[in-house]
């Protein structure tokens, strides 16, 4: 399919999907949001990938919500439409795992965009921000929420009160990205962490992903049951079977997703 905000190439078992309006610093307007949840939603059901990968440009992941779109809409536009509530039902849809690979900026909804994912790897040159509070606003999808998960209040309420952004350094000082590597290397890193995903029992990795998002909704007892379970039904699969075999037996094991 043919779009006009974000370019999608399958490489392997990864899809790599680019955001693509470097006009606007990737700007998340409603096209691109169209166009990402389309692309996204045909990743998951393409049974040759395995691993999705969400990435910007050098100088921008993406700079938040598009200012220009939203600039002259009113309350009633606003909740009445129930505003970018489409865009993350569909995103959190996605069982397969998805990494974000983010260089420069991600501010605003382009910061809440990289916490949806599931990885955030980030370049040296990332700086991630929610600065809704410099344009009358506030975060809408999930700036006050995930990031305070992620980071703890203290930080949170520093960055949705002032605006500032977080370098990667602080970034993954603080539990946000998993690391930080030289911009150079960012897509060489994220390519060669969703290819070792890739190689994975796709059940087990659908599995690990709900489990661990299960963990923000739920207590920590019901969290604990939901992983049990699902570890439990994994032995319903031959992956178990393969994965244990091959340890026994000193090879690599074939996982067929059965
Ligand atoms: N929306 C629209 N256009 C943008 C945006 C944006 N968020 N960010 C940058 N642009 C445009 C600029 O207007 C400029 O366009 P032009 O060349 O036509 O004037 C172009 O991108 C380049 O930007 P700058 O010239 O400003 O580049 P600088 O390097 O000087 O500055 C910054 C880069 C610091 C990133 C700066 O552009 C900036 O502050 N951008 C706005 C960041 C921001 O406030 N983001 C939050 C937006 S609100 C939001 O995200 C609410 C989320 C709600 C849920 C979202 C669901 C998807």
């Amino acid at each position: 399919m043919a779009f006009k905000t974000i370019i999608v190439e399958n490489e392997d078992h990864i899809a790599l999907i680019k955001l693509n309006r470097p006009d606007a610093l990737n700007a998340l307007n409603a096209t691109l949001l169209t166009e990402l949840s389309q692309a996204l939603v045909e990743a998951d059901k393409n049974s040759k990938v395995r691993c999705i990968v969400l990435t910007g440009s050098e100088k921008a992941f993406a700079a938040g919500a598009d200012i220009t779109e939203m600039a002259d809409k009113t309350f009633v536009d606003a909740f009445g439409g129930d505003l970018f509530s489409e865009f993350p039902n569909k995103f959190l849809r996605v069982r397969k795992p998805i990494i974000a690979a983010v260089s420069g900026y991600a501010l605003g909804g382009g910061c809440e965009l990289a916490m949806m994912c599931d990885i955030i790897i980030a370049s040296d040159t990332a700086k991630f921000g929610q600065p809704e509070i410099n344009l009358g606003v506030m975060a809408g999808l999930g700036g006050t929420q995930r990031l305070t998960r992620f980071v703890g209040k203290s930080k949170a309420m520093d960055m949705n009160l002032t605006g500032r952004f977080m370098d990667a350094e602080e970034a993954e000082r603080s539990g946000l990205v998993s690391r930080v590597v030289p911009a150079k290397k960012l897509m060489s890193e994220a390519m060669a962490t969703a290819a070792k995903i890739a190689e994975k029992s796709a059940l087990a990795t659908m599995a690990v992903k709900e489990s661990v998002n299960r963990s923000y909704e739920s207590s920590l007892n019901e969290g604990l049951l939901f992983e049990r379970r699902v570890f439990h039904s994994l032995f319903a699969t031959e992956d178990q079977a393969e994965g244990m075999a091959a340890f026994m037996e000193k090879r690599e094991p074939q996982f067929r997703d059965k």
